[in-house]
């Protein structure tokens, strides 16, 4: 059953490949690291969480939409959303959010900001709660932190 204090974190293209390429961008924690980090987030603040990865645009959007029928349904605390490249290039990402009224975290490992001009760009960030990017993978914890404060009456 979901509870009021669900947490969605859902990860998009390439980032099954955490952990074995590109270790000086991202690190060395694999995606199952990340899950493992953020259920011990989830279980510190009360949070339960649902952890997703896809390299599929449109199972992200569905993935969305589920996310705004839960918040509809007063079960969702919020999404934590790092769109991968999507990112850069989804207007269908950005209409999905767009209107649901979830809270959502968008969230990089890398800073994309010190990184390639493409990367500077978000669809995701306008609408958006909040945006975490350069921590490495612990970003994903204090996005956590940051929804369970939110969420706090
Ligand atoms: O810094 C981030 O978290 C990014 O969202 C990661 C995306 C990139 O396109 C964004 O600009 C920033 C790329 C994810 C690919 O992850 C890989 C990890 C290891 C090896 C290869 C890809």
């Amino acid at each position: 059953m979901t509870t009021a204090a669900t947490v969605f974190v859902l990860n998009g293209p390439n980032l099954n490949l955490l952990g074995t390429r590109e270790p000086q961008v991202y690190g060395s924690a694999t995606l199952a690291d990340v899950q493992a980090l953020c259920a011990e987030a989830c279980a510190q603040h009360g949070l339960t969480l649902d952890f997703r990865q896809s390299n599929h645009e449109g199972e992200l959007v569905d993935w969305i939409h589920e996310a705004g029928r839960a918040h509809a349904a007063g079960t969702l605390a919020g999404v934590v959303l790092n769109a991968g490249a999507y990112t850069h290039t989804s207007v269908a990402l950005h209409d999905a959010i767009k209107g649901t009224g979830i809270t959502l975290v968008e969230l990089h490992i890398s800073n994309v900001h010190a990184r390639e001009a493409f990367r500077h760009h978000s669809y995701i960030a306008p609408v958006a709660k909040a945006v975490i990017a350069g921590f490495g993978v612990r970003g994903y914890a204090l996005a956590l932190a940051g929804l369970a404060a939110l969420a706090q009456p």
